[in-house]
């Protein structure tokens, strides 16, 4: 029995089995579980995760029921393997942005990380933004060849200071009502970000990010916070742990933009940029318009190393 017409509504907070959900239309959000008729057949993977949009109903003891899992616009997702196949986790749905958080010095940016979220960011078909925190600890011209090959990349640099407040109202507004996936090194000043924007938030967002780095199994959730400005960000979902899985050497090229163009202009189409002759990519390497770090991250990744 249900009291009110199906809402529709945002999954807030996911945990074993139970879904927070925040109606359109209501105040106080509502625990809900997934319809029986939902979880027939064989389960291949999660069937709604925080930020999944759903059509949900009230019971009368005030819990709810997901009726309906809207269609999802992207999805980040772990493939975690199983004696009965794989089974795809969702770390979050319909992300809008993924905010890569890196310090321009103390701790000195894991440029080799950042190549290989922005790599599975590209995959996942999310958007990507960097952070480039810290920037009070550095001439602003060094701080700028840190990240200069990204911004000739195309991807948004933000440099920001929790210290001096650089960069705050613009990683304001780019945050501002959008569902944004956070990850980064610790140390790099995610929490103190967090809390410059909204006092509060950086904890809130910090300790479960903390607790999933270290691998412990005590809170065995994820969840989103509201932004008071509009918008969510969600639980750094463990994007260290996402392994590039399936994914073969001519399809990692497509995924470094400064590797997508080139590799058609090899003689070879099998080219593996090493050694054959008329490879576009070590010719482009020699020229310098490659960056070497670029190129070894690439290596590295197709090679299946950290
Ligand atoms: N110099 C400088 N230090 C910062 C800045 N932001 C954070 N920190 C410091 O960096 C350390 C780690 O910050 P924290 O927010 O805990 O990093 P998290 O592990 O990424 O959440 C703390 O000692 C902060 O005070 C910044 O913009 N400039
Ligand atoms: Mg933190
Ligand atoms: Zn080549």
């Amino acid at each position: 029995m249900t009291l009110t017409p199906p809402l529709t509504g945002l999954i807030i907070r996911a945990q074993s089995g139970f879904f927070t959900v925040l109606g359109a239309e209501l105040a106080t959000p509502v625990t809900c579980q997934l319809r029986g008729r939902l979880k027939q057949g064989r389960r291949e993977g999660d069937l709604a995760a925080i930020g999944d949009q759903v059509i949900f109903s009230h019971l009368p003891d005030g819990s709810g029921v997901i009726e309906e899992i809207l269609p999802r616009k992207s999805e980040i997702i772990r493939l975690d393997p199983r004696p009965q196949g794989e089974y795809r986790q969702i770390l979050l749905a319909n992300p809008d942005q993924a905010v890569f958080v890196f310090a321009c010095a103390n701790p000195q940016p894991k440029l080799r990380m950042l190549d290989r979220f922005l790599v599975i960011a590209e995959k996942q078909n999310v958007p990507a933004v960097i952070v480039a925190n810290k920037v009070d600890l550095l001439e602003k011209t060094a701080a700028l060849a840190l990240f200069e090959i990204y911004i000739s990349l195309g991807y948004p640099v933000i440099f920001t200071s929790t210290h001096t407040g650089e960069g705050l109202p613009e990683l304001r507004q780019t945050l501002s009502g959008k569902l944004s996936a956070l990850a980064g090194p610790s140390g790099v000043g995610k929490s103190s970000l967090m809390n410059a924007l909204q006092p509060g938030l950086g904890i809130a967002v910090g300790e479960v990010s903390q607790a999933m780095n270290k691998g412990k199994h005590t809170t065995n959730f994820r969840q989103l916070h509201r932004l008071e400005m509009g918008g969510w960000v969600a639980d750094a979902p463990g994007w260290k742990s996402l392994a590039l899985w399936d994914t073969e050497p001519e399809e990692l090229e497509a995924y470094f933009p400064d590797l997508r163009e080139l590799v058609s202009h090899c003689q070879f189409s099998d080219c593996s940029h090493t050694h054959e002759p008329g490879c576009a990519v070590t010719k482009a390497l020699a020229a310098g318009s490659l960056r070497r770090e670029r190129y070894e991250s690439f290596l590295r990744l197709r090679a299946g190393q950290e």
